[in-house]
Protein backbone atom coordinates (compact mmCIF):
# COMPACT_ATOMS: atom_id res chain seq x y z
CA UNK A 1 0.00 0.00 0.00
CA UNK A 2 1.34 3.06 -0.69
CA UNK A 3 0.08 7.05 -0.61
CA UNK A 4 -0.87 8.90 -4.09
CA UNK A 5 -1.60 12.97 -4.01
CA UNK A 6 -2.75 12.43 0.18
CA UNK A 7 -5.04 9.19 -0.63
CA UNK A 8 -4.54 5.91 0.18
CA UNK A 9 -3.66 3.60 -2.88
CA UNK A 10 -4.54 0.37 -2.37
CA UNK A 11 -2.28 -2.27 -4.05
CA UNK A 12 -4.16 -5.01 -5.95
CA UNK A 13 -3.50 -8.71 -7.34
CA UNK A 14 -4.67 -9.22 -11.05
CA UNK A 15 -6.13 -12.78 -11.86
CA UNK A 16 -6.40 -13.84 -15.68
CA UNK A 17 -8.98 -16.25 -16.13
CA UNK A 18 -10.18 -18.70 -18.95
CA UNK A 19 -13.77 -18.97 -19.90
CA UNK A 20 -15.53 -21.49 -21.48
CA UNK A 21 -19.17 -21.08 -22.98
CA UNK A 22 -20.23 -17.83 -21.29
CA UNK A 23 -22.89 -15.89 -23.09
CA UNK A 24 -23.53 -12.80 -20.56
CA UNK A 25 -19.53 -12.00 -19.83
CA UNK A 26 -19.87 -8.71 -18.24
CA UNK A 27 -22.19 -10.28 -16.21
CA UNK A 28 -20.20 -13.28 -14.88
CA UNK A 29 -17.56 -10.77 -14.57
CA UNK A 30 -19.00 -8.53 -11.90
CA UNK A 31 -20.35 -11.66 -10.41
CA UNK A 32 -16.70 -12.87 -9.94
CA UNK A 33 -15.37 -9.57 -8.45
CA UNK A 34 -17.71 -9.15 -5.88
CA UNK A 35 -18.40 -12.94 -5.13
CA UNK A 36 -14.87 -13.49 -3.97
CA UNK A 37 -14.74 -10.18 -2.25
CA UNK A 38 -17.92 -8.05 -0.58
CA UNK A 39 -20.40 -10.83 -1.42
CA UNK A 40 -24.28 -9.19 -2.47
CA UNK A 41 -23.60 -5.19 -2.80
CA UNK A 42 -26.08 -3.37 -4.65
CA UNK A 43 -29.00 -3.77 -1.93
CA UNK A 44 -26.60 -2.65 0.78
CA UNK A 45 -26.52 0.83 2.16
CA UNK A 46 -24.65 3.60 1.23
CA UNK A 47 -22.71 3.69 4.36
CA UNK A 48 -22.13 -0.23 4.04
CA UNK A 49 -21.39 0.59 0.41
CA UNK A 50 -18.85 3.14 1.01
CA UNK A 51 -17.04 1.15 4.37
CA UNK A 52 -16.88 -1.83 1.94
CA UNK A 53 -15.61 -0.26 -1.86
CA UNK A 54 -11.99 -0.51 -0.46
CA UNK A 55 -12.37 -4.06 -0.19
CA UNK A 56 -14.30 -4.99 -3.44
CA UNK A 57 -13.11 -6.44 -6.44
CA UNK A 58 -12.98 -4.88 -9.78
CA UNK A 59 -13.77 -6.35 -13.28
CA UNK A 60 -10.33 -4.97 -15.02
CA UNK A 61 -11.29 -6.37 -18.93
CA UNK A 62 -13.38 -9.16 -20.44
CA UNK A 63 -12.40 -10.49 -24.15
CA UNK A 64 -14.15 -12.78 -25.93
CA UNK A 65 -11.58 -14.72 -28.00
CA UNK A 66 -14.21 -16.65 -29.73
CA UNK A 67 -17.59 -18.47 -29.79
CA UNK A 68 -16.03 -20.48 -26.91
CA UNK A 69 -13.68 -18.77 -24.81
CA UNK A 70 -13.13 -15.65 -23.44
CA UNK A 71 -10.67 -14.07 -20.99
CA UNK A 72 -12.03 -12.00 -17.78
CA UNK A 73 -9.23 -10.37 -15.86
CA UNK A 74 -10.14 -9.00 -12.05
CA UNK A 75 -8.61 -6.64 -9.73
CA UNK A 76 -8.25 -8.09 -5.83
CA UNK A 77 -7.40 -5.78 -3.43
CA UNK A 78 -4.93 -7.08 -1.72
CA UNK A 79 -5.60 -5.74 2.15
CA UNK A 80 -8.42 -8.82 1.49
CA UNK A 81 -5.81 -11.34 2.24
CA UNK A 82 -2.46 -12.18 4.21
CA UNK A 83 0.93 -12.56 2.11
CA UNK A 84 0.36 -16.14 1.52
CA UNK A 85 -0.01 -18.45 -1.30
CA UNK A 86 -3.39 -20.37 0.47
CA UNK A 87 -4.75 -16.80 1.44
CA UNK A 88 -4.04 -15.50 -2.33
CA UNK A 89 -5.44 -18.92 -4.42
CA UNK A 90 -8.60 -19.08 -1.83
CA UNK A 91 -9.50 -15.37 -2.53
CA UNK A 92 -8.84 -15.83 -6.47
CA UNK A 93 -9.62 -18.95 -6.97
CA UNK A 94 -11.82 -21.06 -4.00
CA UNK A 95 -15.24 -21.60 -4.59
CA UNK A 96 -14.82 -19.75 -7.74
CA UNK A 97 -12.81 -23.29 -9.26
CA UNK A 98 -16.12 -25.30 -8.12
CA UNK A 99 -17.83 -22.84 -10.51
CA UNK A 100 -18.15 -24.18 -13.83
CA UNK A 101 -15.65 -24.12 -16.94
CA UNK A 102 -13.26 -21.39 -15.68
CA UNK A 103 -9.55 -21.41 -15.54
CA UNK A 104 -6.97 -19.55 -13.25
CA UNK A 105 -4.60 -18.76 -15.97
CA UNK A 106 -2.52 -16.06 -14.98
CA UNK A 107 -1.83 -13.70 -11.21
CA UNK A 108 -0.25 -10.54 -11.68
CA UNK A 109 2.12 -9.27 -8.47
CA UNK A 110 2.64 -6.03 -7.51
CA UNK A 111 5.98 -5.60 -6.15
CA UNK A 112 4.82 -5.16 -3.04
CA UNK A 113 3.00 -8.02 -2.61
CA UNK A 114 5.76 -9.87 -4.55
CA UNK A 115 8.49 -8.88 -1.63
CA UNK A 116 5.94 -10.91 0.50
CA UNK A 117 7.81 -13.91 -0.90
CA UNK A 118 11.01 -15.27 -0.74
CA UNK A 119 11.80 -16.63 -4.30
CA UNK A 120 14.58 -19.32 -4.72
CA UNK A 121 17.36 -19.46 -2.27
CA UNK A 122 20.01 -20.39 -4.50
CA UNK A 123 18.35 -19.82 -8.03
CA UNK A 124 20.16 -20.82 -11.55
CA UNK A 125 23.12 -18.88 -10.56
CA UNK A 126 23.83 -20.34 -6.94
CA UNK A 127 23.43 -23.90 -8.04
CA UNK A 128 26.30 -23.22 -11.24
CA UNK A 129 28.69 -21.88 -8.16
CA UNK A 130 27.84 -25.25 -6.23
CA UNK A 131 29.10 -27.15 -9.49
CA UNK A 132 31.46 -24.45 -11.10
CA UNK A 133 30.00 -25.48 -14.48
CA UNK A 134 28.46 -22.18 -16.18
CA UNK A 135 28.41 -22.65 -19.87
CA UNK A 136 26.09 -25.55 -20.49
CA UNK A 137 22.67 -27.13 -19.45
CA UNK A 138 23.41 -28.85 -16.73
CA UNK A 139 22.57 -32.89 -16.64
CA UNK A 140 20.61 -34.80 -14.37
CA UNK A 141 19.67 -38.28 -13.64
CA UNK A 142 17.37 -40.06 -11.60
CA UNK A 143 17.65 -43.80 -9.52
CA UNK A 144 15.71 -45.77 -11.41
CA UNK A 145 14.31 -49.46 -9.66
CA UNK A 146 15.29 -48.91 -6.49
CA UNK A 147 12.16 -50.07 -4.48
CA UNK A 148 13.26 -53.06 -2.45
CA UNK A 149 16.74 -52.67 -2.94
CA UNK A 150 19.79 -51.84 -0.20
CA UNK A 151 21.76 -49.19 0.26
CA UNK A 152 24.29 -50.97 -1.42
CA UNK A 153 22.14 -51.43 -4.88
CA UNK A 154 21.67 -47.32 -4.48
CA UNK A 155 25.30 -46.16 -3.65
CA UNK A 156 26.60 -48.34 -6.65
CA UNK A 157 23.94 -46.48 -9.18
CA UNK A 158 25.03 -43.48 -7.37
CA UNK A 159 28.77 -44.08 -8.45
CA UNK A 160 27.67 -44.65 -11.86
CA UNK A 161 25.27 -41.95 -12.91
CA UNK A 162 28.38 -39.42 -10.95
CA UNK A 163 31.20 -41.62 -12.86
CA UNK A 164 29.02 -40.59 -16.39
CA UNK A 165 29.33 -36.54 -15.49
CA UNK A 166 25.79 -35.95 -14.23
CA UNK A 167 25.17 -32.80 -12.46
CA UNK A 168 22.57 -33.92 -10.45
CA UNK A 169 21.24 -36.81 -9.16
CA UNK A 170 17.83 -37.17 -7.62
CA UNK A 171 15.79 -39.88 -5.59
CA UNK A 172 13.22 -41.28 -7.37
CA UNK A 173 9.95 -39.45 -6.35
CA UNK A 174 8.28 -42.28 -5.44
CA UNK A 175 11.03 -43.40 -2.41
CA UNK A 176 9.85 -42.82 0.51
CA UNK A 177 10.77 -43.65 4.17
CA UNK A 178 12.07 -47.45 4.36
CA UNK A 179 14.10 -50.18 6.06
CA UNK A 180 16.43 -50.81 3.41
CA UNK A 181 17.47 -46.88 2.38
CA UNK A 182 16.44 -45.11 4.87
CA UNK A 183 16.70 -40.85 4.29
CA UNK A 184 19.72 -40.62 6.80
CA UNK A 185 21.71 -42.94 5.29
CA UNK A 186 20.90 -42.28 1.93
CA UNK A 187 22.54 -38.95 2.72
CA UNK A 188 25.82 -40.74 4.55
CA UNK A 189 26.67 -43.15 2.49
CA UNK A 190 25.52 -41.20 -0.88
CA UNK A 191 28.36 -37.99 0.40
CA UNK A 192 30.94 -40.96 0.67
CA UNK A 193 30.31 -42.27 -3.08
CA UNK A 194 30.13 -38.99 -4.33
CA UNK A 195 33.51 -37.32 -2.71
CA UNK A 196 34.89 -40.98 -3.95
CA UNK A 197 34.09 -40.22 -7.86
CA UNK A 198 35.01 -36.44 -7.35
CA UNK A 199 38.90 -37.56 -5.78
CA UNK A 200 38.76 -39.54 -8.81
CA UNK A 201 37.37 -37.86 -11.34
CA UNK A 202 37.44 -33.97 -10.51
CA UNK A 203 33.72 -34.00 -11.08
CA UNK A 204 31.12 -32.34 -8.84
CA UNK A 205 27.47 -34.61 -8.78
CA UNK A 206 25.03 -33.22 -5.91
CA UNK A 207 22.36 -35.42 -4.69
CA UNK A 208 18.71 -34.45 -4.35
CA UNK A 209 17.15 -36.75 -1.30
CA UNK A 210 13.61 -37.12 -1.41
CA UNK A 211 11.92 -35.79 1.51
CA UNK A 212 8.79 -37.34 2.64
CA UNK A 213 6.40 -38.47 5.44
CA UNK A 214 3.97 -36.59 7.57
CA UNK A 215 3.89 -32.46 6.85
CA UNK A 216 4.78 -31.99 10.65
CA UNK A 217 7.84 -33.94 10.07
CA UNK A 218 9.13 -32.25 7.22
CA UNK A 219 11.01 -29.27 8.96
CA UNK A 220 12.83 -31.42 11.61
CA UNK A 221 13.87 -34.18 8.50
CA UNK A 222 15.12 -31.42 6.39
CA UNK A 223 16.74 -29.62 8.86
CA UNK A 224 18.41 -33.16 10.22
CA UNK A 225 19.48 -33.39 6.31
CA UNK A 226 21.61 -30.14 6.41
CA UNK A 227 23.33 -31.34 9.52
CA UNK A 228 23.91 -34.27 8.14
CA UNK A 229 25.48 -32.76 4.58
CA UNK A 230 22.94 -33.35 2.41
CA UNK A 231 23.61 -31.23 -1.04
CA UNK A 232 19.80 -30.45 -2.48
CA UNK A 233 16.46 -31.69 -1.54
CA UNK A 234 13.60 -33.22 -3.63
CA UNK A 235 10.22 -32.86 -2.67
CA UNK A 236 6.74 -33.69 -4.30
CA UNK A 237 5.34 -30.15 -3.58
CA UNK A 238 1.68 -30.32 -5.19
CA UNK A 239 0.90 -33.82 -2.29
CA UNK A 240 2.07 -30.92 -0.03
CA UNK A 241 1.23 -27.42 -0.82
CA UNK A 242 3.05 -24.50 -1.95
CA UNK A 243 3.02 -23.22 1.31
CA UNK A 244 5.01 -26.54 2.61
CA UNK A 245 7.67 -25.77 0.08
CA UNK A 246 7.80 -21.52 1.25
CA UNK A 247 8.17 -23.19 4.44
CA UNK A 248 11.11 -25.09 3.88
CA UNK A 249 12.67 -22.75 1.91
CA UNK A 250 12.34 -19.63 4.60
CA UNK A 251 14.07 -22.07 7.13
CA UNK A 252 17.48 -20.99 7.06
CA UNK A 253 18.69 -24.23 10.04
CA UNK A 254 17.35 -25.91 6.15
CA UNK A 255 19.09 -23.37 3.49
CA UNK A 256 19.35 -26.46 0.85
CA UNK A 257 18.41 -26.14 -2.94
CA UNK A 258 14.81 -27.39 -3.38
CA UNK A 259 14.05 -29.54 -6.35
CA UNK A 260 10.17 -29.49 -7.00
CA UNK A 261 8.46 -32.09 -8.64
CA UNK A 262 5.23 -32.04 -10.05
CA UNK A 263 3.66 -35.68 -9.05
CA UNK A 264 0.07 -34.63 -9.10
CA UNK A 265 0.36 -31.26 -10.36
CA UNK A 266 -1.24 -32.36 -13.28
CA UNK A 267 -4.54 -33.00 -11.47
CA UNK A 268 -4.51 -29.15 -11.29
CA UNK A 269 -3.35 -28.09 -15.08
CA UNK A 270 -3.89 -30.57 -17.63
CA UNK A 271 -7.53 -29.60 -18.27
CA UNK A 272 -8.39 -26.77 -20.71
CA UNK A 273 -11.15 -26.03 -19.24
CA UNK A 274 -10.38 -26.15 -15.22
CA UNK A 275 -7.28 -25.88 -12.77
CA UNK A 276 -4.25 -23.45 -12.84
CA UNK A 277 -2.48 -22.86 -16.04
CA UNK A 278 1.18 -24.42 -16.45
CA UNK A 279 2.83 -21.46 -16.01
CA UNK A 280 1.40 -20.36 -13.26
CA UNK A 281 1.44 -23.19 -11.03
CA UNK A 282 4.99 -24.80 -12.02
CA UNK A 283 6.51 -21.91 -13.15
CA UNK A 284 5.57 -18.01 -11.52
CA UNK A 285 4.00 -19.63 -7.96
CA UNK A 286 7.01 -21.96 -7.79
CA UNK A 287 9.12 -19.62 -8.10
CA UNK A 288 7.70 -17.01 -5.48
CA UNK A 289 7.69 -20.09 -2.94
CA UNK A 290 11.14 -20.67 -3.76
CA UNK A 291 11.64 -23.74 -5.34
CA UNK A 292 15.26 -23.57 -7.42
CA UNK A 293 14.12 -25.90 -9.76
CA UNK A 294 10.85 -26.87 -11.03
CA UNK A 295 10.52 -30.39 -13.25
CA UNK A 296 7.84 -30.68 -16.00
CA UNK A 297 7.16 -32.93 -18.89
CA UNK A 298 9.28 -31.56 -22.03
CA UNK A 299 7.11 -31.23 -25.01
CA UNK A 300 9.00 -34.93 -26.61
CA UNK A 301 8.79 -37.20 -23.93
CA UNK A 302 6.91 -40.12 -22.64
CA UNK A 303 4.52 -37.65 -21.02
CA UNK A 304 4.43 -35.24 -23.34
CA UNK A 305 3.38 -31.21 -22.75
CA UNK A 306 2.40 -28.98 -25.33
CA UNK A 307 5.06 -27.18 -26.40
CA UNK A 308 4.13 -23.45 -25.52
CA UNK A 309 2.76 -24.76 -22.19
CA UNK A 310 6.46 -26.09 -21.49
CA UNK A 311 7.66 -23.14 -22.79
CA UNK A 312 5.84 -20.95 -20.78
CA UNK A 313 6.59 -22.82 -17.54
CA UNK A 314 10.75 -22.22 -18.85
CA UNK A 315 9.53 -18.58 -19.09
CA UNK A 316 8.51 -17.67 -16.23
CA UNK A 317 10.99 -19.87 -14.36
CA UNK A 318 14.05 -17.41 -15.73
CA UNK A 319 12.85 -13.91 -16.58
CA UNK A 320 14.19 -11.26 -14.93
CA UNK A 321 12.32 -10.64 -11.72
CA UNK A 322 13.43 -9.00 -8.33
CA UNK A 323 13.89 -12.53 -6.97
CA UNK A 324 16.06 -15.29 -8.15
CA UNK A 325 15.68 -17.61 -11.41
CA UNK A 326 14.93 -21.53 -11.13
CA UNK A 327 15.96 -23.81 -13.09
CA UNK A 328 13.34 -25.30 -15.91
CA UNK A 329 14.43 -29.10 -15.60
CA UNK A 330 12.03 -30.70 -18.79
CA UNK A 331 11.67 -34.08 -18.26
CA UNK A 332 9.84 -37.83 -18.78
CA UNK A 333 11.06 -40.07 -21.15
CA UNK A 334 14.26 -38.50 -22.38
CA UNK A 335 16.94 -39.58 -23.96
CA UNK A 336 20.48 -38.61 -25.96
CA UNK A 337 18.48 -38.08 -29.02
CA UNK A 338 16.49 -35.12 -27.81
CA UNK A 339 19.08 -33.18 -26.65
CA UNK A 340 19.44 -30.61 -29.49
CA UNK A 341 15.63 -30.38 -29.34
CA UNK A 342 15.73 -29.40 -25.66
CA UNK A 343 18.76 -26.98 -26.10
CA UNK A 344 17.44 -25.08 -28.64
CA UNK A 345 13.75 -24.82 -26.70
CA UNK A 346 15.12 -24.00 -23.51
CA UNK A 347 18.38 -23.17 -24.14
CA UNK A 348 21.71 -23.37 -22.03
CA UNK A 349 19.66 -22.14 -18.52
CA UNK A 350 17.66 -25.55 -18.03
CA UNK A 351 18.36 -28.75 -16.89
CA UNK A 352 18.22 -32.00 -18.54
CA UNK A 353 17.22 -34.69 -16.82
CA UNK A 354 16.54 -38.51 -17.30
CA UNK A 355 16.01 -41.83 -15.76
CA UNK A 356 15.12 -44.60 -18.11
CA UNK A 357 17.72 -42.67 -21.24
CA UNK A 358 20.34 -42.93 -18.17
CA UNK A 359 20.43 -46.44 -17.35
CA UNK A 360 18.92 -47.94 -20.32
CA UNK A 361 22.06 -47.47 -21.94
CA UNK A 362 23.91 -50.67 -22.92
CA UNK A 363 26.71 -49.53 -21.09
CA UNK A 364 25.14 -49.08 -18.02
CA UNK A 365 24.17 -45.49 -15.77
CA UNK A 366 27.95 -44.51 -16.93
CA UNK A 367 27.55 -45.11 -20.25
CA UNK A 368 24.33 -43.02 -20.33
CA UNK A 369 25.69 -39.92 -18.30
CA UNK A 370 28.48 -39.78 -20.50
CA UNK A 371 26.31 -39.97 -23.93
CA UNK A 372 24.02 -37.21 -22.59
CA UNK A 373 26.92 -35.18 -21.77
CA UNK A 374 28.82 -36.07 -25.21
CA UNK A 375 25.25 -35.13 -26.71
CA UNK A 376 25.20 -31.74 -25.33
CA UNK A 377 29.34 -31.15 -26.37
CA UNK A 378 28.61 -31.86 -30.10
CA UNK A 379 25.55 -30.09 -29.94
CA UNK A 380 26.76 -26.83 -28.28
CA UNK A 381 29.92 -27.07 -30.43
CA UNK A 382 27.58 -26.53 -33.72
CA UNK A 383 27.51 -29.93 -34.64
CA UNK A 384 24.82 -32.69 -35.12
CA UNK A 385 24.84 -35.46 -32.92
CA UNK A 386 25.07 -37.87 -36.28
CA UNK A 387 28.60 -36.34 -36.49
CA UNK A 388 29.29 -36.64 -32.62
CA UNK A 389 28.41 -40.23 -33.16
CA UNK A 390 31.55 -40.56 -34.87
CA UNK A 391 33.53 -39.57 -32.33
CA UNK A 392 32.18 -40.77 -29.54
CA UNK A 393 30.77 -44.62 -29.25
CA UNK A 394 28.47 -44.47 -26.13
CA UNK A 395 26.17 -41.44 -28.29
CA UNK A 396 26.60 -43.55 -31.24
CA UNK A 397 25.29 -46.50 -29.07
CA UNK A 398 22.51 -44.45 -27.34
CA UNK A 399 20.98 -42.85 -30.72
CA UNK A 400 21.04 -46.52 -32.63
CA UNK A 401 18.84 -47.35 -29.64
CA UNK A 402 16.85 -44.36 -29.36
CA UNK A 403 17.18 -43.04 -32.47
CA UNK A 404 18.42 -39.11 -33.31
CA UNK A 405 15.51 -36.63 -32.94
CA UNK A 406 17.48 -33.74 -34.14
CA UNK A 407 16.17 -31.75 -37.16
CA UNK A 408 12.69 -33.80 -37.28
CA UNK A 409 10.79 -30.99 -34.90
C1 LIG B 1 8.26 -35.15 -15.01
C2 LIG B 1 9.08 -35.89 -13.97
C3 LIG B 1 9.99 -36.93 -14.55
C4 LIG B 1 10.49 -37.90 -13.53
O1 LIG B 1 10.46 -37.66 -12.35
C5 LIG B 1 11.01 -39.19 -13.95
O2 LIG B 1 11.20 -40.09 -13.00
C6 LIG B 1 11.33 -39.47 -15.25
O3 LIG B 1 11.86 -40.66 -15.57
P1 LIG B 1 12.21 -41.06 -17.05
O4 LIG B 1 13.30 -40.13 -17.53
O5 LIG B 1 10.99 -40.90 -17.88
O6 LIG B 1 12.68 -42.48 -16.98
Amino acid sequence: MFFEKGRVKLTELIATYLVHGEKNLEKKAEEIALGLTVGSWTNLPELEQSQLRKHKGKVVSTEGLNEDQSIIRIAYPTINFSNDIPAILTTVFGKLSLDGKIKLIDLQFENELKSKFPGPRFGIEGLREKLGVFNRPLLMSIFKGVLGKDIRFLTEQLKQQALGGVDFVKDDEILFENDLTPFEKRISEGKKVLQEVFEQTGHRTLYAVNLTGRTSQLRDRARKAKELGADMILFNVFAYGLDVLQELREDDQIGLPLMAHPAVSGALTSSSHYGLSHSLLLGKLLRLAGADLSLFPSPYGTVALEKSSAISIAEELIKTDTIKRSFPVPSAGIHPGLVPLLIRDFGIESVINAGGGVHGHPNGARGGGLAFRQAIEVNLQGKTLAEGAEQYPELKIALQLWGNAEGTV
